[in-house]
């Protein structure tokens, strides 16, 4: 592998909504590009970047993935993200690393949820996009509803830059407004095309087109505009760097069209990637932080400084081992060296750099600022870690990827697999930053977190695949809770006599009930040593130790106050054992008067689908006990907000799935705790308590 320069790099990163055809873009760009020799498909499961074997099963990208090409005498650096819901962690962490972003949409589905998902990361990131209105040979594509929809969402930042010949069957090839000149493409997937005179059918609205074009471009400076207002119009000089410039203020996102299957308008594209996208040089500056002073600091992109590098992600590969995903942002690192991992203290022995294409690793002696690398079994460096020159520090900020959205319990197949699950599960974590794997202190279930049903099933197919541990979902037990509405005043008194010396406790209690979240309370208003010292605590042990059994269903009970105020002793007989167990009975004669009920969590819900499934969707929500929050519409898209108990919750993803034919996602995280309605409340307690019948017996 060659060493690339910083000012002949991009860094792109490829999002978009689930299916509008990023992995078939990228791999387009690597055949045309001559990166690889044929023209991968999705449907065939042989892309360079969809090469997981859970990605080439499900036929969707899970991953996000690093491949590279050259063009124009750039190397471009291509991370091709996921853009289903549950797997936008990964876009996120990749657009981190990214210099720029081309947006796809389909051309006939127009923005959807997530591309407005991940154009708002681009937004929080500041990072320059084009657009590209992908599979504008399919039936019913329309540049027209694509731009219009990209008006809608997104002002009048997108600006097409092209203008299709044909679409659907008739697609041709694209026009562009920069060069007036035609494209004409071959329908055959060689990539071949013609440079053509504009066919005169269009002339008028590519005149028009650049008229408007010019007049937003002279805006990126005061030189511009002089010019423009002088002479009327911007030179093809000018009108580049002016357009360039306006896309790395984020003035404007260029529109491009393409099919990739049919492999017609990709040139273009990546004459607009490395001829309009910043190269790390333009970009200049990454920011940090300085880990002595706690101060931001900036540092030039440039390998004449000293080195800082920033790991985005991290593949936990069965063979491979570690593979970490690094992009340097200043300085140069080079293959067998030590470096100083800034984040954990600790210093990293590396070996071979490579340069991933997809899976495939190619080696490479150095790399320079601006550039992508891999690195395998590093020993202390997870994603999100910093490496840098220690004499230089800086620190880059991590990405926050979002809470899980869904639990699921785990159950191994076979007995005696839950230390392998675990270890299993630890190597997954580090790749995946979206799993959660807990333990119910409550429930003692293993639980596995995810950002969505499929989420979960991918991990638990990983587990199954790359570590051969079969793993049983299902539903996780909800955590109740236990609290009371009324108050109590008992004695709890415990006396035993046994042979020799007996035992004796004695106490009078208070139980009232706190507000929300209140906790737990322990007042001692113990005077005249009714109750020696050296006890209460034992007593308010005991409470506590009845507390978290519950007095209902064995669910912890929470929000409420003890107030200790009285009782009695036996100078030889009393212990801290006695006044536990005293404490623990009067805790249960205290609940069994103080109107003790069970609390159930409560999910704050979001549902995105089509309009037209509004009313099933929401009168399927009250069905479950659902409290309808609000309702929003956002192009045709119906976002029903409402709160509904977990255990109405569990298996919503299928339901929701089949009522929308697919359409439809939804998002959920907890809310609060509420009462449990008396007849539900009455099934749940009974069928607890057979099992804590069933776990005793
Ligand atoms: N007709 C047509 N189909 C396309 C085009 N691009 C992609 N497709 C098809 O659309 C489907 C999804 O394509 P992908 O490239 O996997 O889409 P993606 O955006 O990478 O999907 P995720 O990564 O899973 O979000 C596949 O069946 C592709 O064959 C195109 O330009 N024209
Ligand atoms: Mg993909």
């Amino acid at each position: 592998m060659r060493v690339f320069e910083s000012d002949s790099i991009r860094n792109i990163c490829i999002i978009g909504h689930g299916a509008a055809g990023k992995t078939s873009l990228t791999s387009a760009i690597l055949f045309d590009s001559g990166s690889v020799n044929r023209l991968a498909r999705v449907e065939d499961g042989n892309t360079v970047t969809d090469y997981d074997d859970e990605e080439i099963d499900r036929k969707i990208s899970i991953n996000a993935a690093l491949a590279h090409c050259e063009w124009n005498k750039k190397k471009i650096n291509i991370l091709d993200t996921p853009g289903y819901r549950p797997f936008l962690a990964e876009t996120q962490l990749a657009l981190r690393a990214a210099d720029a972003a081309v947006v796809v949409i389909d051309a006939v589905s127009g923005v959807e949820v997530q591309t407005e998902k991940v154009w708002a990361f681009c937004n929080e990131y500041s990072l320059p996009r084009i657009i590209v209105i992908s599979k504008i040979d399919r039936d019913n594509a329309s540049s027209e509803r694509s731009l219009a929809s990209l008006e809608e969402s997104f002002g009048r930042a997108a600006f097409p830059l092209q203008i299709p010949m044909g679409a659907e069957k008739s697609f041709e090839g694209v026009i562009s407004i920069v060069t007036e000149k035609a494209y004409k493409y071959a329908r055959d997937g060689s990539g071949k095309f013609q440079e053509e005179e504009v066919p005169a059918q269009y002339k008028d609205e590519l005149a028009s087109m650049r008229e408007k074009l010019i007049e937003i471009v002279a805006e990126a400076s005061d030189a511009l505009m002089e010019k423009f207002f002088a002479e009327g119009t911007l030179d093809q000089a000018d009108l580049t760097e002016g357009l360039k410039a306006s896309i790395l203020q984020g003035n404007i996102c260029p529109v491009f069209y393409a099919s990739s299957t049919l492999n017609m308008g990709i040139a273009q594209i990546l004459d607009a990637i490395t001829d309009l996208l910043p190269s790390p040089t333009t970009v200049g500056k990454t920011k940090g932080i300085n880990p002595k002073t706690n101060q931001p600091v900036e540092r030039a992109i440039s390998s004449k400084e000293p080195y800082a590098a920033y790991v985005f992600k991290t593949i936990a590969d069965p063979f491979a081992g570690r593979i970490s995903l690094i992009k340097l942002n200043s300085g140069i690192m080079r293959s067998d060296s030590t470096y100083n991992n800034q984040t954990k203290g600790k210093s990293e022995k590396f070996g071979p750099l490579q340069i991933p294409q997809g899976k495939t690793m190619l080696p490479v002696g150095e790399v320079h600022a601006g550039d992508f690398f891999a690195v395998t079994k590093l020993r202390e460096t997870t994603t999100g870690d910093t490496l840098c020159d220690p004499a230089n520090p800086i620190v880059f900020a991590r990405v926050e990827v979002p809470e899980p959205s869904i639990t699921f319990a785990i159950e191994p197949k076979s007995r005696g697999d839950e230390d392998k699950i675990s270890n299993a599960l630890a190597r997954i974590l580090e790749e995946d930053a979206a799993i959660k794997y807990t333990r119910d202190a409550q429930t003692k279930q293993m639980l596995l977190s995810g950002s969505g049903q499929l989420h979960v099933e991918v991990t638990v197919a990983k587990l199954r695949k790359r570590y051969s541990v079969d793993v049983l979902l299902k539903t996780p037990k909800i955590p109740y809770r236990e609290t009371i509405r009324g108050k109590a005043d008992v004695q709890g008194r415990h006396k035993k006599q046994t042979g020799g010396h007996g035992q004796f406790g004695d106490c009078w209690i208070r139980l009232e009930p706190l507000a929300h979240g209140g906790g737990f309370e322990f007042a001692d208003e113990i005077f005249g040593g009714s109750i020696p010292r050296n006890f209460i605590p034992a007593v308010e042990k005991g409470i506590v130790e009845a507390a978290a059994r519950g007095y209902l269903a064995g669910y912890p009970v929470v929000d409420y106050k003890i107030t200790l105020y009285d009782g009695s002793y036996h100078p030889v007989d009393s212990s801290e054992m006695a006044f536990k167990t005293a404490g623990r009975i009067a805790f249960k004669k205290a609940m069994e008067q103080a109107n003790p009920v069970l609390l159930e969590p409560i999910m704050d819900v979001e549902i995105y689908a089509p309009q037209e499934y509004a009313g099933a969707l929401t009168g399927d929500l009250s069905s479950r006990r659902g409290r309808l929050q609000g309702l929003d519409i956002k192009r045709d898209i119906q976002i029903i907000k409402a709160q509904v108990p977990m255990s109405e919750m569990v298996s919503y993803e299928p339901v929701l799935t089949s009522m929308t034919g697919g359409r439809g996602t939804y998002h959920m995280e907890f809310s609060h705790y509420d009462e449990v309605p008396a007849h539900i409340s009455a099934k749940i307690i009974e069928e607890a308590n057979k099992d804590r019948k069933e776990e005793e017996e």
